[in-house]
């Protein structure tokens, strides 16, 4: 799967400013920092389409990026970083939270980085969310190419338990700077497009 055409559709900073669902869609979701935006980039080959940054924070509202005719791609704000001011972190809470219990996106990827021993508080209340709602999701590791090869399945395996994921929900390595991943990736987002 190619998604050459994409381009940014609607940028939303508020619940109000959410449109009513419209064709299918997949979500990011995941700490802060995590790669979110860069791996959108990645997977669409567009380096600098979405904002990236090294400081938390950077994106703030909640991105539709048209991918082709699919559907969207959807960039959210990151949840859990101790830098990023209180009421900031509400404000884009909401926000995450109006985004998913309106739009139930048909497929979220959960996003943690593969270095990190433990996911988060939020990265578990993410799941509790999908689970609840009955929203596919899937976890995908990043920055795979900060770990030996060696060491993936590990990570993999640790957050599969930590998580209690299915089979089908991953956990996928990738990397937004080596491009490792990123056909399996496309696979899992052309199956999220194409569930109601
Ligand atoms: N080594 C490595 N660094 C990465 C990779 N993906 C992202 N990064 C770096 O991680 C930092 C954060 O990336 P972003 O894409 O802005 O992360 P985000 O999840 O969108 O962050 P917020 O918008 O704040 O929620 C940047 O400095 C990126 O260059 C990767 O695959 N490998
Ligand atoms: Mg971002």
């Amino acid at each position: 799967m190619r998604f050459e055409d994409a381009r940014i559709e609607r940028i939303c900073g508020t619940a109000a400013q959410l449109p009513p669902p419209g064709p299918n869609e997949v979500a990011l979701v995941g700490r802060s920092n995590v790669g979110k935006s860069s791996l959108i980039n990645a997977a669409v080959g567009r380096r600098r389409l979405m904002r990236v940054s090294r400081e938390p924070g950077r994106t703030r509202e909640v991105v539709f990026l048209r991918a082709a005719r699919e559907g969207y791609l959807v960039d959210l704000p990151g949840y859990g970083f101790a830098r990023v001011p209180l009421a900031a972190k509400r404000a884009w809470g909401r926000l995450v939270e109006a985004y998913l219990a309106r739009r139930a996106p048909g497929l979220g990827l959960l996003l943690l980085d593969i270095r990190r021993e433990e996911p988060s508080e939020g990265d578990l209340m993410m799941v509790e969310w999908f689970r609840r709602y009955e929203r596919p999701f899937a976890a995908v590791l990043t920055k795979a190419d900060q770990l030996p090869r060696g060491r993936w399945r590990g990570a993999a395996d640790r957050v599969a338990r930590a998580l209690e994921l299915e089979r089908e929900e991953g956990p996928i390595a990738v990397s937004a700077r080596s491009g490792e991943g990123l056909e399996e990736l496309k696979r899992l987002i052309a199956r999220g497009f194409a569930t109601p």
